[in-house]
């Protein structure tokens, strides 16, 4: 019996269009954003989700930080939901939840906390504007939706991505930078050549059995990508897998370095050179090194190298680092005769 293609394939390989149409509905919400920055003095940004949505929620802060000079930070739904006082300050603060479901308990629950306490607005990040959270968006808040991201799969991939951009959308317009936006409109483009160009290299790395451990780094706006690739490989194929911050990988964890490991760089531009020289430490302790980074530039020692040549900034091309690490993680489930598309002990949502 011929095996059905996995949804998540598909998922994976039309991306790009639900990252365009996430950030046409951020460009279209542009006056409510900007109102609801003039009407409140926020000084500072909290970005919630669970699971997937957590680890978007720490690369939106970042990109959000970067992008506006507002303070931004990025917590897990169950952290201001079970530790208040020490999640939020005395600060004027805004609330985003991220989630793709629109129903996560615990990201519903702390929204509501919040909202009742603060009587303040929230924004809200989802693929389905009918759901509790976008409800709750439209008491006094922004609703963004990333329609597109809509998905069969358990494993979040297409819905990941359109939210990061709409994410990444949502800073741009609070600051009002049109170049910022514009960079966001290019990656639809580069996202589509590294599906059709790259998918081979995800395959053989994805097929490879001869690796058991795998490694995702990435410091200031790839640690939260490297952390949702990480689960990826989880979810996807049961594998052992682990983020951590370039250097940090360093002070202990690169004990585990052996022949069958594979470390995957997402590299930056801003710290590039440290962090190629993590990459070429672990080279030498016999790891096969995967690098993705905007250049190839001093890349020549690694054979599996992925170059975007973008040309976008460290805090716009989050999502060119998903692709060929989405397809790899599907590739090794299907190779493990595991269904990408239902992760082992894992629903679509956490209602508690
Ligand atoms: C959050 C989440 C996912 C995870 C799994 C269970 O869902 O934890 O991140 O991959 O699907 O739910 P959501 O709040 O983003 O809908």
């Amino acid at each position: 019996m011929t095996k059905r293609r996995p949804h998540t394939l598909q998922e994976i390989s039309t991306q790009p269009t639900a990252w365009a149409d996430a950030l046409a509905d951020v460009k279209g919400k542009a006056e409510a954003i900007q109102a609801l920055f003039t009407q409140h003095g926020f000084q500072e940004v909290i970005f919630i989700g669970c699971g997937s949505t957590y680890y978007l929620a720490l690369a939106a802060a970042q990109a959000f930080q970067a992008v506006t000079g507002i303070r931004a930070r990025g917590l897990p739904a169950s952290e201001p939901l079970l530790f208040p006082k020490t999640s939020y300050g005395p600060l004027e603060t805004l609330l985003v939840a991220v989630s793709r479901s629109g129903e996560t308990t615990e990201t519903v629950r702390a929204v509501r906390a919040f909202c009742a306490e603060r009587s303040a607005p929230v924004v809200v990040i989802t693929c389905y504007p009918r759901s509790t959270l976008a409800r709750e968006a439209s008491k006094s808040g922004v609703m963004l939706a990333a329609r597109q991201g809509q998905e069969e799969s358990v494993a979040q991939t297409r819905s990941f991505a359109s939210m990061l951009v709409a994410a990444q959308g949502f800073a741009g317009l609070v600051k009002d930078s049109v170049p910022y936006v514009k960079s966001l409109e290019g990656l639809p483009l580069v996202g589509n050549w590294l599906l059709q160009e790259k998918a081979g290299l995800a395959r053989q790395l994805g097929e490879n059995m001869g690796l058991e451990r795998f490694f995702f780094l990435g410091s200031g706006p790839n640690y939260g990508v490297a952390c949702e690739t990480m689960l990826k490989m989880k979810e996807m194929s049961l594998s052992y897998s682990e983020a951590y911050h370039f250097l940090e990988f360093r002070h202990g964890p690169k004990s585990m370095v052996n022949e069958s490991t594979l470390v995957v760089g997402l590299i930056s531009e801003g710290a590039r050179e440290q962090e190629i020289a993590v990459l070429r430490e672990m080279q030498a302790l016999g790891a096969t090194i995967l690098a993705l980074a905007d250049s190839e530039f001093g890349l020549e020692d690694f054979a599996q190298v992925v170059a975007f040549k973008s040309g976008t900034s460290d805090w716009a091309r989050g999502v060119l680092y998903l692709p060929v690490l989405q397809l790899m993680a599907c590739y090794r489930a299907m190779a493990k005769g595991l269904d990408p598309d239902r992760p082992t002990h894992l629903d679509a949502v956490v209602r508690l």
